[in-house]
């Protein structure tokens, strides 16, 4: 946009310059980790990450063995809103089957 047309003179003859660019920002993307224990069967991690996170077998199988033996790993990148109903979802399924599964979320 030109300067002449950026500019708009108002009321008693003050300018006011509008902003040059629109202030529009991509909303923050959130990632849902998941974190090993000892106790959650290896199967179980396995059907949370296909069921909830949409996981082929496979990746689900080597995600499940990335948190095994590093601790943790990620699931899925999402908005502020969705990540927090996954971790929800996913840690309150693991808490009504008994198991101290635990995803987390964290700023993308
Ligand atoms: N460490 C668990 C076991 O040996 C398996 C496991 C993997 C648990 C991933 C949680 O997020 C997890 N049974």
């Amino acid at each position: 946009m030109s300067k002449e047309q950026d500019q708009d003179w108002h009321d008693e003859n003050q300018l006011v310059v509008a902003p040059s660019k629109p202030a529009l920002k991509q909303p923050p993307k959130y990632r849902v980790l998941m974190l090993n224990d000892d106790y959650t069967p290896m199967d179980f991690v396995i059907e949370v990450l296909e069921t909830l996170f949409s996981m082929a077998t496979d990746n689900a199988t080597r995600t499940m063995m990335q948190v095994h033996t590093e601790g943790q790993a990620p699931c899925g990148i999402y908005t502020f809103e969705i990540a927090e109903a996954k971790v929800e979802q996913a840690n309150s399924y693991a808490q009504s089957h008994g198991h101290p599964l635990q995803c987390t979320m964290e700023e993308a």
